[in-house]
């Protein structure tokens, strides 16, 4: 009975799917310690297989990923305004995503699953993304500078 109690518990200890995955929230926000429109945290740094609770903390604002900027199949996510949404990660990589309607006044988030093996791809990107942005034009860039 022990032994096989031994050989369950190391077999929960060795198993990637038994890890307890955590849970974050960001919070959609019209003010925050960074400026108007924000994401908070506005980049995150977490592991497969987590969770992320982008909570509608105030009105008007959603969260959905940026096409082209998740890493290559990545499940892409666009969350309803006003509603919270809950992604799960399970693909490595660096993610941006942007609130819909607030996307030029660059209300943006990173979020880093384990090795930001896609990076440059990222920066690349977010070159094209600024154009979109009419303030806080340098905020995208200066998040992915925290990777
Ligand atoms: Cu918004």
């Amino acid at each position: 009975m022990k032994a096989l109690k031994i050989i369950f518990l190391t077999l929960i200890a060795l198993s990637p799917l038994s890890i307890i995955s955590a849970e974050y929230t960001v919070k959609m926000l019209n003010n925050g310690k960074e400026g108007l429109m924000v994401f908070e945290p506005s980049v995150l740094s977490i592991q497969q297989g987590d969770t992320v609770l982008f909570e509608a903390t105030d009105v008007s604002h959603n969260s959905a990923s940026i096409p082209g900027m998740i890493p290559q199949g990545a499940m892409p996510w666009t969350g309803a305004m006003n509603q919270d949404i809950k992604v799960t990660f399970d693909k490595e990589g660096v993610y941006v995503y942007q609130c819909t309607p607030h996307s030029m006044m660059a209300m943006v988030g990173v979020i880093k699953v384990g090795a930001p093996n896609n990076l440059e791809i990222i920066k690349g990107k977010a070159e094209d993304q600024k154009k979109v942005f009419v303030m806080n034009k340098e905020r995208l860039t200066n998040y992915l500078l925290e990777i």
